[in-house]
Protein backbone atom coordinates (compact mmCIF):
# COMPACT_ATOMS: atom_id res chain seq x y z
CA UNK A 1 0.00 0.00 0.00
CA UNK A 2 1.26 3.63 -0.52
CA UNK A 3 2.12 5.40 2.16
CA UNK A 4 -0.10 8.06 3.77
CA UNK A 5 0.83 11.61 2.96
CA UNK A 6 0.58 14.15 5.80
CA UNK A 7 1.07 18.06 5.87
CA UNK A 8 2.39 19.75 8.81
CA UNK A 9 0.45 23.39 8.84
CA UNK A 10 1.05 26.01 10.98
CA UNK A 11 1.70 29.55 12.18
CA UNK A 12 5.39 30.48 12.30
CA UNK A 13 6.62 29.12 15.66
CA UNK A 14 4.63 26.75 16.43
CA UNK A 15 6.20 24.02 16.26
CA UNK A 16 6.07 22.61 13.22
CA UNK A 17 9.50 22.04 12.29
CA UNK A 18 10.13 20.27 16.20
CA UNK A 19 7.45 17.83 15.73
CA UNK A 20 8.66 17.13 11.49
CA UNK A 21 11.86 16.37 12.99
CA UNK A 22 10.90 14.22 15.75
CA UNK A 23 8.76 12.17 13.30
CA UNK A 24 11.10 11.92 10.95
CA UNK A 25 14.54 12.15 12.52
CA UNK A 26 17.39 11.39 9.77
CA UNK A 27 15.17 10.25 7.01
CA UNK A 28 14.52 14.36 5.38
CA UNK A 29 15.02 15.71 2.55
CA UNK A 30 15.54 19.77 1.87
CA UNK A 31 14.58 21.29 -1.12
CA UNK A 32 13.38 24.11 -2.69
CA UNK A 33 9.91 25.06 -4.07
CA UNK A 34 10.52 25.98 -7.89
CA UNK A 35 10.91 29.46 -8.48
CA UNK A 36 10.95 30.86 -4.83
CA UNK A 37 13.30 30.76 -2.09
CA UNK A 38 10.96 29.25 0.25
CA UNK A 39 12.51 26.14 1.80
CA UNK A 40 10.48 22.26 1.24
CA UNK A 41 11.04 19.73 3.89
CA UNK A 42 10.10 16.15 3.33
CA UNK A 43 10.19 12.93 5.14
CA UNK A 44 9.18 9.16 6.10
CA UNK A 45 7.92 8.44 9.17
CA UNK A 46 7.57 4.85 10.04
CA UNK A 47 6.93 4.41 13.97
CA UNK A 48 6.07 0.93 15.29
CA UNK A 49 4.80 0.04 12.58
CA UNK A 50 3.07 3.24 10.91
CA UNK A 51 4.64 4.74 8.14
CA UNK A 52 3.60 8.40 6.11
CA UNK A 53 5.67 10.65 4.17
CA UNK A 54 5.32 14.14 5.76
CA UNK A 55 5.94 17.79 4.26
CA UNK A 56 6.54 20.72 6.26
CA UNK A 57 4.76 23.76 5.13
CA UNK A 58 5.90 27.26 5.26
CA UNK A 59 4.24 29.17 8.44
CA UNK A 60 1.01 31.09 7.48
CA UNK A 61 -1.51 32.88 9.62
CA UNK A 62 -3.72 32.55 6.85
CA UNK A 63 -4.84 30.80 3.10
CA UNK A 64 -5.11 33.83 1.32
CA UNK A 65 -2.34 35.57 -0.79
CA UNK A 66 -1.15 37.91 1.52
CA UNK A 67 2.48 36.21 1.46
CA UNK A 68 4.93 34.44 -0.44
CA UNK A 69 4.59 31.53 2.35
CA UNK A 70 0.58 31.35 2.12
CA UNK A 71 0.44 31.21 -1.38
CA UNK A 72 2.88 27.96 -1.06
CA UNK A 73 1.15 26.45 1.88
CA UNK A 74 -2.04 26.77 0.08
CA UNK A 75 -0.26 26.13 -3.57
CA UNK A 76 0.99 22.48 -2.07
CA UNK A 77 -2.43 21.78 0.02
CA UNK A 78 -4.53 22.45 -3.72
CA UNK A 79 -2.32 20.50 -6.11
CA UNK A 80 -1.07 18.02 -4.27
CA UNK A 81 -3.44 16.91 -2.10
CA UNK A 82 -2.08 15.49 1.08
CA UNK A 83 -3.99 12.90 2.55
CA UNK A 84 -4.25 14.60 5.96
CA UNK A 85 -3.32 18.13 7.51
CA UNK A 86 -1.72 18.17 10.84
CA UNK A 87 -2.79 21.38 11.95
CA UNK A 88 0.38 22.08 14.40
CA UNK A 89 -0.87 24.91 17.05
CA UNK A 90 0.95 27.22 19.87
CA UNK A 91 -2.02 25.80 22.27
CA UNK A 92 -0.52 29.00 24.54
CA UNK A 93 -2.42 31.41 22.17
CA UNK A 94 -5.38 28.59 21.41
CA UNK A 95 -8.01 31.43 19.64
CA UNK A 96 -5.22 33.00 17.55
CA UNK A 97 -4.24 29.13 16.50
CA UNK A 98 -7.67 28.58 15.47
CA UNK A 99 -8.32 31.35 13.03
CA UNK A 100 -5.75 29.27 10.57
CA UNK A 101 -7.36 25.78 12.13
CA UNK A 102 -10.93 27.35 10.62
CA UNK A 103 -9.49 28.54 7.78
CA UNK A 104 -8.61 24.79 6.69
CA UNK A 105 -11.66 23.55 7.63
CA UNK A 106 -13.26 25.78 5.47
CA UNK A 107 -11.18 25.12 2.73
CA UNK A 108 -12.49 21.34 3.51
CA UNK A 109 -8.94 19.02 3.47
CA UNK A 110 -8.75 17.04 6.30
CA UNK A 111 -7.48 17.83 9.41
CA UNK A 112 -6.10 16.86 12.57
CA UNK A 113 -5.28 19.21 15.57
CA UNK A 114 -2.18 18.90 17.52
CA UNK A 115 -2.20 20.92 20.12
CA UNK A 116 1.58 21.28 20.64
CA UNK A 117 3.36 23.22 23.63
CA UNK A 118 1.16 21.54 26.09
CA UNK A 119 3.98 21.76 28.71
CA UNK A 120 4.17 25.73 28.46
CA UNK A 121 0.29 25.63 28.51
CA UNK A 122 -0.33 23.99 31.67
CA UNK A 123 2.87 26.21 32.82
CA UNK A 124 0.30 28.96 32.56
CA UNK A 125 -2.42 27.72 33.61
CA UNK A 126 -4.18 27.31 31.12
CA UNK A 127 -7.08 24.22 30.67
CA UNK A 128 -8.16 22.92 27.20
CA UNK A 129 -10.70 20.11 27.18
CA UNK A 130 -8.89 18.37 23.96
CA UNK A 131 -12.14 16.11 23.73
CA UNK A 132 -14.80 19.05 23.67
CA UNK A 133 -12.78 20.98 20.86
CA UNK A 134 -12.23 17.84 18.96
CA UNK A 135 -16.30 16.96 19.57
CA UNK A 136 -17.22 20.68 18.36
CA UNK A 137 -15.31 20.83 15.50
CA UNK A 138 -15.73 17.43 14.37
CA UNK A 139 -11.96 16.83 13.97
CA UNK A 140 -9.23 14.97 16.02
CA UNK A 141 -7.24 16.54 18.65
CA UNK A 142 -4.13 15.69 20.35
CA UNK A 143 -2.18 17.05 22.72
CA UNK A 144 1.54 17.19 22.10
CA UNK A 145 4.68 18.55 23.31
CA UNK A 146 7.44 18.64 20.58
CA UNK A 147 10.51 19.34 22.30
CA UNK A 148 10.22 15.82 24.13
CA UNK A 149 8.22 13.75 21.40
CA UNK A 150 5.36 13.56 23.68
CA UNK A 151 2.03 12.68 21.74
CA UNK A 152 3.99 12.11 18.37
CA UNK A 153 2.62 8.39 18.22
CA UNK A 154 -0.91 9.46 18.99
CA UNK A 155 -0.51 11.96 16.49
CA UNK A 156 0.55 9.94 13.76
CA UNK A 157 -2.13 7.22 14.25
CA UNK A 158 -4.42 9.87 14.62
CA UNK A 159 -3.89 11.57 11.06
CA UNK A 160 -3.37 8.37 9.27
CA UNK A 161 -6.52 7.10 10.99
CA UNK A 162 -8.12 10.25 9.69
CA UNK A 163 -6.58 10.32 6.08
CA UNK A 164 -8.09 6.80 5.91
CA UNK A 165 -11.85 7.51 6.78
CA UNK A 166 -11.43 10.54 4.65
CA UNK A 167 -10.54 9.05 1.56
CA UNK A 168 -9.03 13.05 0.61
CA UNK A 169 -12.32 13.45 0.15
CA UNK A 170 -12.87 17.46 0.98
CA UNK A 171 -15.53 18.30 3.33
CA UNK A 172 -15.81 21.97 3.85
CA UNK A 173 -16.95 23.56 7.36
CA UNK A 174 -19.50 25.60 6.65
CA UNK A 175 -19.87 29.25 8.01
CA UNK A 176 -22.47 32.09 8.25
CA UNK A 177 -20.82 35.60 7.45
CA UNK A 178 -24.12 37.39 8.46
CA UNK A 179 -27.26 37.33 5.65
CA UNK A 180 -25.71 39.78 3.49
CA UNK A 181 -22.01 37.94 2.76
CA UNK A 182 -24.19 34.48 2.70
CA UNK A 183 -26.54 35.79 0.04
CA UNK A 184 -23.76 36.74 -2.20
CA UNK A 185 -21.84 33.41 -1.51
CA UNK A 186 -24.66 31.49 -2.09
CA UNK A 187 -25.50 33.53 -5.61
CA UNK A 188 -21.34 33.34 -6.30
CA UNK A 189 -21.30 29.59 -5.60
CA UNK A 190 -24.27 28.49 -7.85
CA UNK A 191 -22.37 30.52 -10.74
CA UNK A 192 -18.74 28.72 -9.51
CA UNK A 193 -20.51 25.33 -9.84
CA UNK A 194 -22.71 26.15 -12.66
CA UNK A 195 -19.44 27.37 -15.18
CA UNK A 196 -17.31 24.45 -13.17
CA UNK A 197 -14.61 26.88 -11.86
CA UNK A 198 -11.78 24.73 -10.47
CA UNK A 199 -14.47 22.60 -9.02
CA UNK A 200 -12.10 19.88 -9.67
CA UNK A 201 -9.90 21.11 -7.05
CA UNK A 202 -11.72 23.19 -4.68
CA UNK A 203 -14.94 23.59 -3.25
CA UNK A 204 -16.93 26.41 -5.12
CA UNK A 205 -18.00 27.93 -1.93
CA UNK A 206 -14.24 28.66 -1.03
CA UNK A 207 -13.47 30.04 -4.45
CA UNK A 208 -16.42 32.42 -3.78
CA UNK A 209 -14.89 33.32 -0.19
CA UNK A 210 -11.47 33.96 -2.00
CA UNK A 211 -12.87 36.35 -4.50
CA UNK A 212 -14.63 38.42 -1.57
CA UNK A 213 -11.52 38.17 0.30
CA UNK A 214 -9.87 39.55 -2.93
CA UNK A 215 -7.07 37.03 -3.04
CA UNK A 216 -5.16 38.56 -6.32
CA UNK A 217 -3.67 34.83 -7.40
CA UNK A 218 -7.41 33.28 -7.32
CA UNK A 219 -8.67 36.35 -9.56
CA UNK A 220 -5.68 36.24 -12.16
CA UNK A 221 -6.74 32.23 -12.44
CA UNK A 222 -10.15 33.03 -12.20
CA UNK A 223 -9.99 35.47 -15.34
CA UNK A 224 -7.28 33.62 -17.02
CA UNK A 225 -9.64 29.93 -16.74
CA UNK A 226 -13.05 31.40 -17.50
CA UNK A 227 -12.58 35.47 -18.26
CA UNK A 228 -16.45 35.98 -18.40
CA UNK A 229 -17.33 33.96 -15.56
CA UNK A 230 -14.72 35.79 -13.50
CA UNK A 231 -16.34 39.36 -14.86
CA UNK A 232 -19.36 38.38 -13.19
CA UNK A 233 -18.05 36.80 -9.95
CA UNK A 234 -16.19 40.37 -9.79
CA UNK A 235 -19.12 42.09 -10.14
CA UNK A 236 -20.89 40.39 -7.61
CA UNK A 237 -18.39 41.26 -5.26
CA UNK A 238 -18.58 44.66 -5.91
CA UNK A 239 -21.98 45.25 -5.25
CA UNK A 240 -21.58 43.12 -1.99
CA UNK A 241 -18.93 45.86 -1.21
CA UNK A 242 -20.38 48.47 -1.74
CA UNK A 243 -23.76 47.49 -0.24
CA UNK A 244 -21.78 46.61 3.38
CA UNK A 245 -19.92 49.76 3.19
CA UNK A 246 -23.13 51.77 2.99
CA UNK A 247 -24.84 49.69 5.49
CA UNK A 248 -22.09 47.94 7.78
CA UNK A 249 -19.26 50.82 7.27
CA UNK A 250 -17.19 47.58 6.62
CA UNK A 251 -15.70 45.74 3.88
CA UNK A 252 -17.09 42.39 2.75
CA UNK A 253 -13.12 40.81 3.52
CA UNK A 254 -13.31 42.37 7.72
CA UNK A 255 -16.78 40.86 8.03
CA UNK A 256 -15.81 37.25 6.95
CA UNK A 257 -12.89 37.46 9.45
CA UNK A 258 -15.12 38.79 11.74
CA UNK A 259 -17.32 36.32 11.75
CA UNK A 260 -14.37 33.66 11.62
CA UNK A 261 -12.98 35.11 15.15
CA UNK A 262 -16.85 35.47 16.49
CA UNK A 263 -17.34 31.41 15.48
CA UNK A 264 -13.56 30.53 17.37
CA UNK A 265 -14.73 32.64 20.89
CA UNK A 266 -18.07 31.12 21.03
CA UNK A 267 -16.37 27.70 20.56
CA UNK A 268 -14.04 28.46 23.35
CA UNK A 269 -16.58 29.98 25.60
CA UNK A 270 -18.32 26.16 25.59
CA UNK A 271 -15.89 24.72 27.99
CA UNK A 272 -13.01 24.01 25.65
CA UNK A 273 -10.81 26.77 27.14
CA UNK A 274 -10.35 27.94 30.84
CA UNK A 275 -8.10 29.61 32.84
CA UNK A 276 -6.99 28.22 36.52
CA UNK A 277 -7.24 30.70 39.19
CA UNK A 278 -3.92 32.48 40.77
CA UNK A 279 -4.85 30.28 44.01
CA UNK A 280 -4.90 27.32 42.05
CA UNK A 281 -2.09 27.73 40.07
CA UNK A 282 0.12 28.52 43.47
CA UNK A 283 -1.19 25.12 45.66
P1 LIG B 1 7.97 26.42 13.39
O1 LIG B 1 8.26 27.83 13.03
O2 LIG B 1 6.50 26.17 13.44
O3 LIG B 1 8.67 25.43 12.53
O4 LIG B 1 8.44 26.25 14.90
P2 LIG B 1 9.75 25.53 15.47
O5 LIG B 1 9.63 24.05 15.36
O6 LIG B 1 10.94 26.15 14.86
O7 LIG B 1 9.61 25.88 17.02
C1 LIG B 1 9.62 27.19 17.51
C2 LIG B 1 10.15 27.19 18.94
O8 LIG B 1 9.25 26.49 19.80
C3 LIG B 1 11.48 26.47 19.09
O9 LIG B 1 12.24 27.17 20.02
C4 LIG B 1 11.09 25.10 19.63
O10 LIG B 1 12.10 24.49 20.39
C5 LIG B 1 9.92 25.46 20.50
N1 LIG B 1 8.96 24.34 20.69
C6 LIG B 1 8.46 23.49 19.77
N2 LIG B 1 7.58 22.63 20.33
C7 LIG B 1 7.50 22.95 21.64
C8 LIG B 1 6.73 22.44 22.74
O11 LIG B 1 5.91 21.54 22.63
N3 LIG B 1 6.93 23.05 23.96
C9 LIG B 1 7.78 24.09 24.12
N4 LIG B 1 7.89 24.61 25.33
N5 LIG B 1 8.50 24.59 23.10
C10 LIG B 1 8.38 24.04 21.87
K1 LIG C 1 10.76 29.17 13.11
MG1 LIG D 1 9.73 25.76 10.77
Amino acid sequence: AENVTIALAGNPNSGKTTMFNALTGSRQRVGNYPGVTVERKEGSVILNGLHADVVDLPGCYSLTAYSMEELVARKVLVEERPDVVVHVMDATVLERSLYLGVQLLEMGVPVVLALNMMDETKKRGLRINAAKLSKLLGVPVVETVGRTGQGKKELLQEAINHANQRKRQWLPLELSYGPDVDHALLDMTTRINAAGLFTDRQPARWTAIKYIEGDEQVVAEGRKAAPEVSKELEAMVSKLSDHCQKTLNAYPDAIIADYRYGFISALLKQGVLERDSLRERID
